[in-house]
């Protein structure tokens, strides 16, 4: 691949966007290698990825403004798909994956650190919605999932007014939910992926699919999707070990208990 790095650290992944030259903007390739290494992803042993750009200065500057320039309708909506797909499978990956956010998040950089679950950023991270600035509507979610991650009044600020905001602002409205000196970023994402990953895989997975799948529909459908991942969880060696641990003798029991995801 010329522009995705995917390393693998026992149950943590990280992949990184590896176009620095144009600030990790996302082109066609990006989209399409970020597709296929999400398709990839071992799910029997990866239980969290972490989603990063290259360098210190941008995690994704945005779609790539020279490759938009000359789109047409059609080709817009066709890029505009892609790049939805991507965004989709990423926010429906079965496992968590956390947004180390390393430096600017324009436009679809914001929009695909909403596609994670979990977005953490360094102290020169920059976010924004500069895309009506541009003569477009924010074409890969963002008005969509800003709305349901800061709230509907400070998502339309955000994207009427198309200003960027520093890393102190984004913490303050929940967008992000802690900034780190840039040196430290990875380190505390990788520390967060592996408290994940240390505890139970198929809970973990049906807790993101239960919150997931419950803001979709009214709270007491949301409940059901509930009571539905949480009664499967009963079918797992993983619940019997957690709960046999918990209530096993104390010179029994362990510190981090071998769940096998299964
Ligand atoms: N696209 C392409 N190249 C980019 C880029 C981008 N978004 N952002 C930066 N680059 C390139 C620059 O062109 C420059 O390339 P060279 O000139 O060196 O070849 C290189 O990265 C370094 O950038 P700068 O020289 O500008 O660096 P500075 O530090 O001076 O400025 C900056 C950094 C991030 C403030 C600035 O680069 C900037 O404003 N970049 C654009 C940010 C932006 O507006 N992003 C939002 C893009 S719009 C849709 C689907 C999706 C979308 C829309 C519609 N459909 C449904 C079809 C999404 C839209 C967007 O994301």
């Amino acid at each position: 691949m010329d522009f995705i790095l995917y390393e693998v650290d026992g149950a943590v992944a990280t992949i990184t966007i590896n176009r620095p030259k144009a600030l990790n903007a996302l082109n066609s390739q990006v989209l399409d290698e970020l597709d296929q290494t999400l398709d990839a992803i071992d799910l029997d042993t990866v239980r969290c990825v972490i989603l990063t750009g290259a360098g210190d200065k941008s995690f994704v500057a945005g779609a790539d403004i020279g490759e938009m320039s000359t789109l047409t309708k059609a080709e817009g909506e066709a890029f505009g798909k892609k790049g939805n797909d991507v965004f989709r499978k990423l926010e429906t990956l079965p496992i968590p994956v956390i947004a180390a956010v390393n430096g600017f998040a324009l436009g679809g950089g914001c929009e695909i650190s909403m596609s994670c679950d979990i977005r953490i950023c360094s102290e020169n991270a920059m976010f924004g919605q500069p895309e009506a600035g541009l003569g477009i509507t924010p074409g890969f979610g963002g008005t969509q999932r800003l709305a349901r991650t800061v709230g509907v009044g400070m998502a339309k600020q955000l994207i009427y007014t198309a200003r960027n905001i520093k890393a102190d602002e984004a913490y303050r409205i929940g967008l992000v939910n802690a900034v780190y000196p840039q040196e430290e970023l990875m380190e505390q994402a990788k520390k967060m992926a592996s408290t994940i990953a240390k505890n139970a895989p198929i809970a973990v997975r049906n807790c993101k699919k239960a919150i997931n799948d419950g803001l979709q529909v009214d709270i007491d459908q949301a409940i059901v999707v509930e009571e539905k991942l949480f009664g499967d969880c009963f079918e797992t060696e993983d619940q019997k070990a957690g709960m046999g641990n918990f209530l096993a003798p104390k010179d029994q029991k362990v510190k981090v208990v071998p769940f096998k995801n299964c």
